[in-house]
């Protein structure tokens, strides 16, 4: 099978091309879009992890907690965090109302939580899309800052964009991790108010290595065509 048959096969909805009737101008000119079909469809059936989306709804039976010790799921050390809002438990400090349970970054210890951390047990290496909420503190114009570790992505958020009135945010990043990555909210403060924190999701991308080779094939080419 020649190359362009193979490949027009691997596209699935486009006709074969077996002939070169009209010499490789006409060839180059029929396997150039069976190359982008073929590109798009890849692109559509990489394969893409569950997304995995944190509401902290039902933590510690749906029942806020100042200073919340953590769960199975999620660990505090070095300082504190608040489980906040509403749930079927309760409600308390429902500052943003609508978002069940999420967390304060600064807990009732007068020291921020060092990392408030979720390890993605049976995720395996490679490209994601994390995302997360984030809200001003709701309550003062102190300083706020948390940052974020995942993989590649070290970043720090803090209250110069996510203001006191700043509501729910979402923050979405491209990030490159190995297997069974850690993610991590590492917050500074000691005033019992910190940013706010809701629904993380993780959710599997298409490798962008794999897309750069497919394009720069096709532009390769694209410029044998235009030289031809
Ligand atoms: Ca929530
Ligand atoms: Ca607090």
């Amino acid at each position: 099978m020649r190359q362009n048959e193979r490949l027009a096969g691997c596209a699935g909805a486009v006709a074969p091309v077996t002939t070169r009737v009209g010499g490789p101008f006409v060839v180059m000119k029929r396997v150039f879009p069976v190359l982008a079909f073929a590109a798009l469809a890849l692109a559509a059936g990489a394969p893409r992890a569950e997304a995995v989306l944190i509401d902290f709804n039902a933590e510690n039976s749906g029942t806020p907690a100042l200073n919340w010790s953590g769960s199975p799921d999620w660990s505090v050390s070095g300082g504190s965090v608040d489980l906040i809002g509403s749930g079927p438990g309760g409600t308390a400090f429902d500052f943003l109302p609508g978002h069940g349970l999420y967390i304060d970054l600064d807990g009732s210890t007068s020291n921020a939580a060092d990392a408030f951390s979720h390890v993605f047990l049976g995720l395996s290496a490679g490209t994601y899309v994390l995302a997360f909420d984030l809200a001003g503190n709701q309550r003062n114009a102190g300083f706020e800052s948390v940052t974020v570790t995942f993989g590649s992505l070290v970043e720090t958020f803090d209250s110069t964009v996510f203001t006191q009135t700043t509501p729910f945010t979402t923050v979405t990043r491209i990030v490159t991790v190995g297997n069974d990555p850690i993610l991590s909210f590492s917050s500074s403060g000691g005033d019992n108010v910190g940013l706010l924190l809701d629904n993380v999701s993780v959710e599997g991308v298409p490798e962008p290595a794999t897309l750069l080779l497919l394009g720069a094939g096709i532009a390769g080419l694209g410029l044998r065509r235009r030289r031809g």
